[in-house]
């Protein structure tokens, strides 16, 4: 089976990297002429465990070509991200529809496409079938249309993609057939055949599902510093019941699916879908309460931010409420940045970035931040105080003074 692939970030490049593992023939296509490049000399642009490795060899082996435009194949693969439009929070489908416009002059009878962009409810149907319908195509017929979201948790996402479920919604049954066979190249997991508007809804719900939770988390967090509880004892108490899982409160939300992806269902059912709405609301004003309570800690000086990816152990910093609160806080202290995932100029080892600094801020859980070198921080600040907002650090020497969203409430 030959595939192309349209779009060779997080989720496109590892797909390549599974087909081509398995044999497959692999065309991965990008708009960006350096990553096109770098991929050919087996050079990859994304953090992520196990996909170097493979892509070096398929190189090697000429079963995958990284390309600037599209080739035939059996099946073709959509990966392009999908933003939401800022005005109204509806879902932007413009990458997705020039991506498959630029498949079309390759496309022939019996082939398979597959959307695997989170899109909102019913877009498949409404602006992508009629696409290919245009150029003459009766879609599971002459062509196999189908909306297989993607599953992966970043940082795993090679296990994930081989042994997750995976949702396969056609356009009609034959479609989610066909699907269901580029899939089965590689997937271990259970291939579960729906609609395509079963499959987009499933997919932006199982987000939102976690953006809701998240909220709840962050509520409780803001509620016991103002009525002086200790949120992360609470959490930890209610988990021990065996049907409460509660998550755990942070700066914010970031990442291109759980910040994004809620907004698709409220865009679609604006007066229906408040809980969404409210949940997404609450986990924005979380960089508003870090920048509060940094005020309360000090009012003004340097602050060594640690950590600005949207979660721990990962480069990806795309949505990432770390930039917000850095923004907010920048115009009254001096702020240096320490993360040891981004290669950025401007951002200075651990030892420069708390050199004569008041406050360190953790706004991300790196395992490099699990145990730092306290020694050299207390060498480097007067008086060392840590505000950490991801519940990283558990313990501190006695001359360090340590906040998190369990103590907040000393700060009223
Ligand atoms: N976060 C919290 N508290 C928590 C959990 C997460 O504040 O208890 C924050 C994180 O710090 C981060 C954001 O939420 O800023 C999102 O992190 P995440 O790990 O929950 O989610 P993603 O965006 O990395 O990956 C999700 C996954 N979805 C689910 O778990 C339902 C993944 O399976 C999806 O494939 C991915 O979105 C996607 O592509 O949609």
């Amino acid at each position: 089976m030959k595939v192309c692939i349209i779009g060779q970030g997080y989720i496109g490049l590892p797909t390549a990297a599974l087909f081509s593992r398995n044999h497959c023939e692999v065309v991965g296509v990008d708009v960006n002429e350096k990553i096109i490049e770098n991929l050919n000399k087996g050079i990859i642009h994304i953090e992520e465990p196990g996909i170097a490795d493979i892509i070096k060899i398929a190189v090697e082996k000429n079963i995958y070509t990284a390309s600037l435009t599209p080739q035939k194949a059996d099946a073709f693969i959509i990966t392009v991200p999908t933003p939401y439009i800022v005005e109204n929070y509806s879902c932007d489908l413009s990458y997705v529809v020039t991506a498959c416009e630029s498949i079309l002059p390759y496309v022939e009878r019996g082939n398979t496409i597959i959307i695997e962009s989170t899109i909102a409810p019913m877009s498949t149907d409404d602006t992508i079938k009629p696409i290919f319908e245009k150029a003459g195509f009766e879609i599971g017929k002459d062509l196999y249309l189908a909306h297989c979201p993607e599953r992966v948790l970043p940082g795993k996402i090679l296990d994930e993609l081989v042994h997750n479920d995976r949702i396969i919604g056609g356009v009609t049954l034959e479609c989610a057939i066909k699907a269901s066979e580029v899939y089965g190249q590689f997937v271990e997991g259970d291939l579960m055949l729906t609609e395509a508007k079963t499959a987009e809804l499933s997919k932006c719900m199982e987000n939102t599902f976690r953006d809701v939770n998240i909220a709840l988390a962050n509520e409780l967090a803001k509620i016991c510093a103002e009525i002086g509880v200790n949120a992360l004892d609470v959490i930890e108490m209610a988990n021990k019941h065996p049907r409460v899982n509660l998550h755990s409160p942070g700066p914010g939300v970031g990442g291109h699916c759980l910040a994004i992806d809620p907004y698709f269902i409220y865009a679609k059912a604006p007066e229906t879908a408040k809980i969404i709405k409210l949940a997404r609301d609450t986990n924005n004003s979380m960089p508003d309460f870090v920048c509060d309570n940094v005020k309360k800690i000090i009012p003004n000086g340097k602050i060594a931010v640690l950590g600005v990816s949207y979660k721990g152990n990962t480069g990806d910093d795309r949505e990432s409420p770390s930039y917000e609160i850095i923004a907010k806080l920048s115009g009254d202290y001096k702020i240096s940045i320490y993360d040891p995932h981004i290669e950025n100029p401007d951002f200075v080892g651990l030892d420069e970035a708390t050199r004569d600094a008041d406050l360190i801020l953790v706004l991300c859980d790196h395992n490099e931040f699990k145990a730092l070198d306290y020694d050299l921080i207390c060498k480097n600040m007067k008086n060392p105080v840590i505000f950490d907002t991801k519940n990283i650090i558990k313990e501190v020497p006695s001359e360090i003074k340590l906040f998190n969203y369990g103590n907040l409430f000393e700060l009223n």
